[in-house]
């Protein structure tokens, strides 16, 4: 059965690895994101393959936005099965006592505040229909801090919490919900985190090769499709040679 799938922050990266994957899958797609020109252009490259595409222009931080968004989804579009909250950001890597209070309140709107307003407006749906499935793009940052990663890593431990939370209070329905936690992947996350510093970005994924947005959308697209009585809790998605957060061997 064809799954209607509604993935946050489609344009790009992870997000955009999952739009593709799924819509190989033969599901069918809504896709948020602020880029409308980018969001248009995907769309337009899956619809030629026959996917059935419903895009939506909100930055997921504007409450108002999204809630307006979701609560006019087209008749055919409201019974979501499957919420892929994938947008989110790292920005900066200064020690926290030097960090940028504006970009704290950046990742914080986005990773924590944007996934929950997501949630809020689309899991009740899910828990009456008694089905459905929360995919939230985590992090190894937040099983632990790093060096500078502070504020990062305390927004991906809440996206964790956040999940375990939910699982909890959706128990008694059969609505299910993963933590996809990924370690190093190359998209543009170092270019946003660097503020578009590209030689410093690259330097992250020197000498080790990392994963990619399509390795994770292989573990979402898997743990979305796992046996109904199969609720993956939690992945951690790791490059071979990263063992953590912090251990990292280049060659
Ligand atoms: C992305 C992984 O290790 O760069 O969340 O924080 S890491």
């Amino acid at each position: 059965m064809k799954n209607i799938v509604l993935i946050t922050g489609a344009t790009s990266g992870i997000g955009l690895g999952c739009a593709r994957k799924f819509a190989q899958n033969g599901d069918r797609l809504i896709l948020t994101a602020r880029n409308a020109q980018r969001l248009g252009e995907i769309a337009e490259e899956l619809k030629a393959q026959g996917v059935e595409v419903l895009t939506l222009v909100f930055d997921v931080r504007d409450r108002a936005a999204a809630t307006e968004a979701i609560q006019n989804l087209p008749n055919d579009w409201q019974e979501i099965d499957v919420l892929i909250n994938n947008a989110g950001l790292a920005l900066g890597l200064e020690p926290e006592y030097e960090g940028s209070v504006e970009d704290w309140e950046t990742m914080i709107d986005t990773n924590i505040k944007g996934l929950l307003t997501m949630t809020r407006l689309i899991v009740p749906g899910m828990v009456q229909r008694d089905r459905g499935h929360v995919i939230n793009i985590g992090s190894v940052a937040g099983d632990a801090a790093y060096a500078g990663g502070n504020v990062y890593c305390a927004t991906k431990s809440a996206v964790k919490a956040i999940s375990d939370g939910l699982r909890i209070d959706v128990a008694h329905s059969a609505v299910r919900v993963t933590n996809l936690k990924p370690g190093l992947v190359e998209t543009n996350f170092s270019n946003i985190r660097f503020h578009g510093d590209t030689d410093r970005a690259a330097t992250v994924y020197k000498g080790i090769k990392p994963l990619c947005g399509d390795d994770i959308a292989d573990v979402a697209l898997y743990v979305a499709n796992a046996p109904a009585h199969v609720q993956i809790a939690e992945v951690l998605i790791l490059a071979t040679h990263q063992a953590n957060g912090t251990v990292i061997v280049r060659k």
